[in-house]
């Protein structure tokens, strides 16, 4: 009842929020490991502690095939080839690898869950549940009440990313650069290696690699995502995903395309009954969801709702949330706690 947790790659943006959210939902662990790569074992991390593990420092081991002996649940955010490295180990001990990384979300034996979205597809994992993009996974969960509404037949979306989705050294490259740029640095002296060019005072619509088609692997999988999340291939999505200069919390702005008529009444009541969604959305007094206000929040925002009526059945809206906890450790937690029905 009260399962072994491991956090492989302990020291990251996503692993060090792990520890945060098993304190913040109190999950009932009886032991969390901390893992990490060779270079950063023996670092310490503080822990608030969650179920029958006391706050207290740990110190990160260095990872093995091993270290998942005895271990129950596998939290994994140290990037695609480690996790590919690892799954047999992980899964040979027993644990269900609950994977951030994008190694395994489009194989047919893993489910790729949004709780709020298709819960039940933990039911049929072999091992590995994958977790989504973090762009998706605020996408969908804003597009599934209004699914349930009307079928949802077309989807554009533009995005507006944070720095933090490229992990810690990115954050700290924007932060950096920022500084340098108001030092009067010029392009050429700046410090650029996060990101293909500066991000300070820009906006990069570029994040991940080119693919044949001249879309981005990042656009590439909010398409692909979005239908298997949404138990829908024949939602037609079109992404612009773009890096802005902004520490924490990716924004979209979304235009829907429904089978039937939405209103925005409608649409609203929808959003604002959902669990995980908060609509903040009141033009007469400029409340919208910002990322500068939204740092650290588990919920997705949605605001700006209207009519678009560009289309036949259209809505837009923008939706906002924090991609390290909702689009990554937290997402990745509440599909733990949907393994451990007593979380
Ligand atoms: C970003 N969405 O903002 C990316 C980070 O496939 O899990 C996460 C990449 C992924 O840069």
């Amino acid at each position: 009842a009260h399962p072994v947790v491991a956090i492989a790659g302990a020291t990251g943006a996503v692993g060090s929020e792990f520890l945060k959210v098993l304190h913040d939902v109190d999950f009932p662990a009886s032991e969390v490991r901390a893992l990490a790569s060779a270079r950063s074992a023996g670092r310490k991390l503080p822990f608030a502690g969650c179920g029958q593990v006391p706050a207290g420092e740990f110190v990160v081991q260095e990872m093995t095939p091993e270290s998942f002996e005895g271990v129950d649940i596998a939290l994994f955010s140290c990037g695609a080839s480690v996790s590919k490295e690892l799954r047999a180990a992980v899964t040979a001990a027993g644990a269900v690898m609950i994977d951030n990384s994008s190694a395994f979300r489009m194989d047919e034996d893993v489910p790729l869950v949004v709780p709020e979205v298709n819960p039940d597809d933990v039911a049929w994992h072999n091992g590995v549940i994958a977790n989504p993009n973090c762009s998706t996974i605020q996408m969908v969960v804003a597009l599934k009440p209004l699914y349930d509404l009307s079928p949802i037949t077309r989807v554009v979306v533009s995005t507006y990313q944070a720095a933090s989705g490229g992990g810690a050294p990115a954050m700290a490259e924007l932060y950096d650069q920022t500084k340098e740029f108001l030092d009067g640095k010029t392009d050429d002296e700046l410090t650029v290696s996060a990101f293909q060019h500066r991000i300070a005072f820009n906006c990069i619509p570029h994040i991940d690699v080119f693919l044949d088609d001249d879309s981005t692997k990042e656009e590439w999988k909010m398409v692909v995502e979005t239908k298997k999340i949404m138990g829908d291939q024949g939602i037609k999505v079109a992404a612009t995903c773009v890096r802005v200069p902004v520490l924490r919390c990716h924004a979209e702005s979304v235009n829907v395309e429904f089978a039937g008529d939405v209103s925005v009444e409608a649409a609203r009541a929808a959003l604002a009954a959902t669990d995980g969604i908060t609509v903040m959305d009141d033009c007469a007094t400029n409340t919208y969801p910002m990322p500068g206000l939204l740092a650290g929040t588990d919920d997705t925002y949605v605001g700006r709702l209207r009519k678009d009526d560009t289309v036949e059945h259209g809505l837009a809206l923008w939706v906002v949330a924090d991609q390290i906890r909702k689009g990554a450790a937290l997402n990745a937690v509440q599909i733990a706690q949907l393994l451990v029905p007593t979380a």
